[in-house]
């Protein structure tokens, strides 16, 4: 993976500089975004102070993602994958924690103080390897990341379910009286645009799709549809992707049923910690859970505003790259 990249700022200086001469769009009149490294970066700071000090390791495994294409379902398989003989399932953590507690995001949970970061989470002696979420973009990631020999695990969804799964999820918050579910369309042209956080959608999911073709032993494209589909072979695909493959005795003894099982959505929505708790103090954790379903998207979407993403997507799509 190529680690060149424009460096990052080291100092408060640098950075402040640095923040005044990017572009910035606030999204849903609330959020900053800054287009840095050819990505609208919600999370500038933190991203920079990772990009700084995080250290990778080989053993590590990132589940990357732009929002709201299923990382909080694929955390909670890989924590399941792992720990599938750690416990017996009626006491696997999935059913006492949010899965970005049990897996967090390197940006947004490590790194959510710059200046501090919270690196005890990291030093956390478990017998699996460390596991973190990251939204960034491939072109963004900490050079060791791109250096080590960790594994990615990669997730993308459709770009309209994943659009309107992330409209419907930036409504619930408080702040955000002056955006109304009357203004998709408008919202909907800024994602065309790639104003949408982390976007654009259709560069982050190429960004990671063709290291996936070029280092397919580091990088592993997953799709939400395909583990909607064939949740079976995905998860073999993944256990054998991250080096703990599924036995023929635990396929025939139900182990990837089982996990399958526990990691629905149906069952996650039951969860205490799922249906009353928080991971990040400024939002619930039941947002996570909507209605996880392929193509809701009609629901809320015109033909005409859909024809004009497929235009973008045509345009950039490459390699065989299908969404
Ligand atoms: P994040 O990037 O903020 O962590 P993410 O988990 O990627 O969000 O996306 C949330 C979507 O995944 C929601 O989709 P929806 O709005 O279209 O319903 C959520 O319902 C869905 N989801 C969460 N957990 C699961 C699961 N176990 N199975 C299927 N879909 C799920």
């Amino acid at each position: 993976m190529n680690p060149t990249i424009t460096p990052a700022p080291t100092t408060e200086e640098e950075l402040q500089q640095l923040r005044s001469s990017l572009p910035k769009e606030l999204w849903f009149n609330s959020y900053p975004m800054y287009f840095y490294q050819n990505c609208w970066n919600i999370i500038l700071d933190s991203t920079i102070s990772c990009q700084n000090h995080f250290q990778a390791q080989d053993s590590d495994i990132f589940i990357a993602s732009i929002p709201k294409t299923g990382t909080t379902w694929l955390k909670s398989l890989i924590f399941a994958i792992f720990n599938r003989n750690n416990y017996r399932i009626s006491e696997n953590p999935l059913l006492k924690h949010n899965p970005h507690e049990l897996i967090p995001q390197l940006e947004s949970i490590i790194y959510a103080n710059p200046q501090n970061p919270d690196l005890k989470t990291l030093e956390k002696k478990l017998d699996y390897p460390r596991i973190l979420g990251t939204h960034l973009p491939i072109q963004s990631l900490p050079t060791s990341i791109k250096t080590s020999n960790c594994k990615i695990i990669y997730i993308c969804r459709n770009p309209f379910d994943t659009f309107v799964s992330s409209w419907l999820f930036y409504l619930n918050y408080d702040e955000n009286e002056s955006v109304k579910s009357n203004m998709i369309d408008e919202y909907f042209g800024k994602f065309c645009e790639g104003k949408f956080p982390f976007g654009p959608f259709e560069d982050h999911v190429l960004g990671y799709w063709k290291q996936s073709l070029e280092e397919s032993g580091k990088v592993l494209f997953v799709k939400f549809e395909d583990l909607k589909d064939d949740p079976k072979g995905q998860l073999k695909k993944l256990g054998e992707f991250v080096g703990y493959p599924f036995t023929s005795e635990e396929e025939q003894d139900g182990k990837i049923d089982e996990i399958m099982k526990l990691c629905s959505i149906e069952k996650l929505k039951e969860v205490e910690a799922n249906k009353n708790g928080r991971v990040y103090s400024f939002i619930e954790n039941k947002w996570f859970f909507r209605k996880g379903e392929v193509g809701d998207w009609v629901n809320y979407l015109s033909p005409t505003m859909v024809e004009r993403f497929e235009k973008i997507m045509d345009e950039k799509c490459c390699n065989g790259l299908k969404l």
